[in-house]
């Protein structure tokens, strides 16, 4: 070791670290309050309190985050790069006070300080910079690299703006606002890195020079800066990095325009720079033909590769070996440009000829697939590119001369040829992405058993003909049980410390250990003990909705939830109906009847695309739904329903440790895997769903007496739209309960009926989700979720035991999946 210059022993004192113990702890809170906030100790408030805090805690991070990239960069594993267009974070202060394992003294800390931590904790503002379960998936998965010391480190895009915030109007429509998440001053989460910057290209003329090579030049040139985000693991030092990259102007101002006297235009051109990272585009399953997006998906790639290769080169080593060095998920075909990008360093910057080049691309990149829905693989326009990035055309079409000799694997098949080229024929031609990830990359996989099966047998059946079954493999998805237990139910992680005798981190870092929970299925007290928890789960919830939307809510009440983004193919719409439908029902009861009900409270919450004309007025039919419903005073203490507003990853901590039973009702075949239903049944709540993506795999766990499984399955699916578009059959007579609902929303019994005709009308005509196929089966399993329920001790027992056997959800498994069976990279920590 070498010591820097100095007295070694003042030094060694100096990098002795922090200390933890309370009194440390509140004095380097009250530090931030005077130093970094300038601000008084004798008049803050929570923001400050939260503020403090977190600089605070940051300090910790800090510390660990240099150790672990010190020693990243002397041993010099085998790295992976997580490539995601959507990391959705949610708060930090919490998790990282978790997995530092310095909660208690936090709390006792500011405790003593006149402040409680719930309060401050509520201060923070969701990073929000994803969609829903991609981006989402992308966060538990980083939080598990960093736990299972492996190295990896995600890239992404620093947007100013995250996903809009939702609004309901007083007609009960969604409103966007924009959600500008940093402006509550600094981010202590982020590490601006002036020094790492990075020129990215856009448009000008490739020139192709002798042989494969070419010259790139003119255009426009765009700055790309770091800011790096510490990803502490759980319970070790490891702590990890998310690099995100803002886009910035090459020079603050074009000075040409500026002397010239036309200032407008100057600020113009720093602007557009700045637009690439302004904003995530709110769409989750379409989002392509916009140039901006183009732009911020090679801004993107083009900044991180370049990251990629000089931490590369710094290792000294021979390019051939560089897939030794580096593995590279792209998750979804969003980063593929990465593929034409390291292409491009290859042949032009490093002179590596073509074919080495590809195969050392080839043994880089790995693919995963997250929807099979056709109309969400990514298509972009030819034109488009050739103006965009006219050399990563060029070697697109490289790439699909070479492809070109699928030909002769398969002579005379030109529907086949056709389905597997790059190039979609048309006007425009468009270059289909999800084509070029699975042939440059090493591996493909999906997310869930069906979903990789449906992956291999329809999208990318040519390619299993073409490379064999082994390329095309399967990731079931994970969740953090950090986040996902002991950060949103306390209560409960604490409880099954006790009854297992093991201290949490047992079980948080080998999920498989609740199965120890069976053992205790049939102990009343731990039933019991058990029940409450959930009980004040629910108080918990009702307290916020009170305190947010001024609404009363009866906690006695089965809650029902579903929560995700508004598609059809998720089928909020069936949900509603099926509301609908009890509600009608229960009008139709005598008084006496209805006392005999079980009754329900439902939740919704969710954003639909800003353009998603369908999915919106799915909202505003809940909302207003609610409104009748709620004030119906023969129904308001049986039926009760709620769209809460701006769903976000912290809203779901409070909803999911509050649910009985949770929905995942997509039609068979369309959900590639779902991640909350295994946060629903982590924390003890029951599924009601198809037979469609991980619900499959949790019954497989949990065993189908403790799931509520209805609908038709994926294989009969085809067949049942064929029937509905060439021998339709009117809903009254297909489904006369759901013709009745529907014909109540016509007439107005929830506002205006005409304006849900829209929504209405995909039902009746061509049914493309089929809900007139899966309505009867639907309303019987919500039956029998309602027998079930009244039978208390029998739905403890089968919220036991649905948690305890979540074992293979953990995220941890999933990672270390991806770890040996991809990346080929190892577990290593600092000292
Ligand atoms: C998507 C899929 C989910 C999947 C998730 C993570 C795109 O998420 O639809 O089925 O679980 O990726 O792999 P979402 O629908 O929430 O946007």
């Amino acid at each position: 070791e070498k010591w820097p210059k100095g007295d070694e022993k003042v030094w060694r004192t100096a990098l002795r670290g922090l200390d933890t113990d309370v009194p440390s702890i509140t004095k380097s809170v009250v530090n931030h309050v005077q130093t970094s906030l300038a601000r008084q100790a004798y008049n803050l408030d929570n923001l400050g309190a939260y503020q403090a805090a977190a600089l605070s805690v940051r300090d910790n991070l800090i510390l660990n985050w240099n150790d672990t990239q010190m020693h990243y960069t002397r041993k010099a594993p085998k790295r992976a790069y997580y490539l995601s267009l959507e990391f959705l974070m949610g708060r930090t202060l919490d998790n990282a006070l978790l997995n530092l394992g310095l909660k208690d003294k936090y709390q006792e800390g500011v405790h003593q300080l006149g402040f409680n931590l719930e309060d401050i904790l509520e201060q923070e503002r969701d990073a929000a910079l994803g969609n829903g379960g991609l981006g989402r998936l992308a966060a538990c998965y980083l939080d598990s690299s960093a736990s299972q010391e492996l190295p990896v480190w995600g890239y992404g895009l620093r947007y100013k703006y995250g996903i809009f915030q939702q609004l309901i109007g007083p007609d009960g429509s969604q409103l966007e606002a924009p959600d500008p998440w940093l402006q509550q001053g600094d981010n202590p989460w982020e590490l601006p890195r002036l020094d790492v910057t990075y020129e990215v290209r856009f448009y000008g003329h490739a020139e192709r020079l002798d042989g494969m090579k070419a010259i790139w030049s003119g255009g426009q040139e765009v700055v790309a800066m770091a800011y790096d985000t510490m990803i502490p693991g759980y319970d070790t030092k490891s702590t990890n990095n998310l690099r995100l990259w803002e886009s910035k102007p090459k020079r603050g101002f074009d000075l040409q325009s500026f002397n010239a006297g036309d200032y407008e235009r100057a600020v113009e051109s720093s602007n557009s720079a700045e637009a690439i990272t302004s904003v995530l585009y709110p769409n989750d399953h379409t989002t392509f033909g916009k140039e901006l997006r183009l732009k911020q998906q090679y801004f993107w790639t083009a900044a991180s590769l370049a990251d990629i290769m000089r931490r590369f080169k710094n290792l000294g080593k021979p390019i051939t070996e560089f897939p030794d060095y580096v593995a590279i998920q792209l998750n979804d075909t969003h980063p593929t440009l990465a593929i034409p990008e390291l292409m491009r360093i290859f042949i032009d910057e490093e002179d590596v000829p073509w074919d080495a080049a590809w195969q050392l691309v080839t043994n880089t990149f790995f693919f995963t697939n997250h929807t099979v829905l056709p109309e969400a693989l990514e298509k972009w326009p030819v034109p488009l590119m050739q103006s965009l990035l006219p050399r990563h055309m060029q070697i697109i079409f490289d790439i699909h001369y070479l492809h070109v000799a699928v030909e002769k694997k398969f002579p005379g098949d030109r529907d086949k040829f056709a389905r597997m080229s790059l190039i979609e024929e048309g006007y425009p031609q468009q270059v289909r992405m999800a084509n070029l990830a699975c042939i440059g990359s090493r591996k493909v996989n999906g997310v869930a058993e069906l979903h990789s099966e449906l992956v291999r047998t329809t999208i990318m059946k040519d390619f299993v003909d073409y490379y064999g079954i082994s390329k095309f493999a399967n990731v079931t998805n994970g969740i953090t049980p950090r986040r996902w237990l002991d950060q949103c139910n306390p209560g409960l992680s604490k409880l099954i410390s006790e009854t297992l005798k093991l201290p949490k981190a047992a079980f948080l870092k080998d999920l498989f250990k609740l199965e120890g929970l069976l053992k205790f299925v049939d102990d009343p007290i731990f039933q019991k003990k058990w029940a409450a928890i959930k009980q004040s789960n629910k108080e918990r919830l009702a307290h916020y909705v009170e305190t947010t939307l001024g609404l009363k809510i009866n906690t006695h009440a089965m809650f029902d939830v579903q929560i995700k983004r508004l598609h059809e193919y998720k089928r909020q719409t069936l949900n509603i109906m099926g509301v609908i439908h009890r509600y009608l029902t229960l009008k139709d009861m005598t008084p006496e009847q209805r006392k005999t009900v079980n009754p329900k409270v439902v939740f919704f919450a969710g954003k639909a695309a800003p353009g998603y004309y369908i999915a919106k007025l799915t909202i505003r039919l809940i909302v207003n739904a609610a409104r009748i419903i709620n004030s119906d005073p023969e129904t308001k203490d049986i039926l009760q329903l709620y769209f809460l507003p701006d769903y976000s990853v912290s809203l779901a901590e409070v909803l999911i440790p509050a649910s009985d039973i949770s929905q995942h009702i997509s039609t068979a075949g369309t959900e590639a895997s779902g991640t909350s239903n295994m946060k629903f049944c982590l924390n003890g709540g029951l599924l009601v769903g198809t037979v469609d993506g991980a619900n499959i795999e949790i019954a497989e766990e949990v065993g189908e007496n403790n799931v509520f499984f209805f609908g038709h399955l994926t294989p009969a699916v085809e067949d049942l739209r064929y029937q509905h578009m060439y021998h339709a059959v009117p809903i009254e007579q297909k489904c006369p309960p759901l013709a009745r609902v529907l014909n109540e929303v016509s007439a107005g019994r929830f506002g205006d009926g005409s304006v849900y005709e829209p929504l209405l009308n995909t039902i009746r005509q061509h049914d493309y989700y089929l809900l007139t196929e899966d309505f009867d089966s639907y309303i019987q399993a919500l039956q029998l979720v309602d027998e079930a329920y009244q039978d208390r001790t029998e739905w403890i027992k089968k919220s036991i035991r649905t948690s305890a056997k979540m074992g293979k959800f953990s995220s941890d498994r999933a990672i270390q999946d991806y770890a040996q069976e991809y990346w080929n990279i190892e577990s290593t920590k600092p000292e």
